[in-house]
């Protein structure tokens, strides 16, 4: 039943959005019914629960433990009044990030216990998670100037204010994933022109997409 649940993970600026966006259209043109999530928000109390995280004006007071269960609030509530209807009604799920974002964050990059972590995401998720999670694998120096050179963003959040140092071990959190979970997870290397990347990300779909019921 949850065959349709596909997650982009990655740094900043690693293409999830784009990459998403035109796994919507093959989706689309494939007579799926599909439905778009991004992580955190997605209901309206998850964006509220996103304003909070993301504020800036938080930055250096937000608890390492406050991060986290806000991330899974969020995560929660999006969950059962989205994701679960939506899979229970045969539509493919596309997420720009999952679970694995707090492995990767809160877990390799803030230092908290990756134990405690996946048992918290186990009573957040329990049986809903992504069946493919594509990794998008990124240098911080190329995110940090895809930042850079994205007109659209409006300033920094809080996350972003975060040094490079805490970039690179998400990073190495995500290879990390990807090795520990090579069922469920593809690396792909997002320095590759979007196109290229798209066809590589589409050649491991082939085969899994079933159509609406
Ligand atoms: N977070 C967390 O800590 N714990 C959690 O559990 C969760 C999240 C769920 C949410 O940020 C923040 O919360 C995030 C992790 C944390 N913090 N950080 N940093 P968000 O949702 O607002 O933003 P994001 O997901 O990090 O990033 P984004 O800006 O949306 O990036 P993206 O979707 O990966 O990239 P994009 O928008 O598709 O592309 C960015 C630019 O690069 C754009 O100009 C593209 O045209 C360009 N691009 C894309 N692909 C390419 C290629 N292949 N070549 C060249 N240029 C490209």
């Amino acid at each position: 039943m949850f065959k349709n649940f596909i997650c982009l993970e990655g740094i900043d600026g690693s293409g999830k959005s784009t990459q998403i966006t035109a796994l919507e259209n093959l989706f689309k043109s494939k007579g799926f019914e599909v439905l778009k999530i991004r992580e955190p928000g997605g209901t309206e109390i998850s964006e509220n629960v996103r304003d909070i995280l993301l504020n800036p004006a938080h930055k250096g007071k937000m608890n390492n433990i406050t991060e986290l269960l806000l991330y899974n609030a969020a995560r929660s509530q999006l969950i059962h009044e989205v994701i679960k209807p939506a899979l229970e009604k045969g539509v493919a799920v596309l997420a720009d990030r999952f679970a694995y974002s707090t492995l990767a964050y809160q877990g390799y990059g803030r230092g908290l216990d990756i134990g405690m972590i996946k048992n918290l995401l186990s009573i957040t998720c329990g049986d809903y998670f992504p069946n493919k999670t594509f990794i998008l694998d990124l240098p911080v120096s190329l995110s940090r100037k895809r930042q850079a050179g994205d007109g659209a963003r409006s300033g920094q959040d809080r996350i972003e204010l975060e040094k490079n140092e805490f970039f690179e071990r998400v990073a190495e959190g995500y290879r990390t994933i990807a090795k520990e979970n090579p069922e469920s997870c593809v690396l792909l290397n997002a320095v590759s022109p979007q196109e290229d990347i798209f066809k590589l990300l589409v050649s491991h779909l082939d085969g899994s997409l079933v159509p609406c019921s």
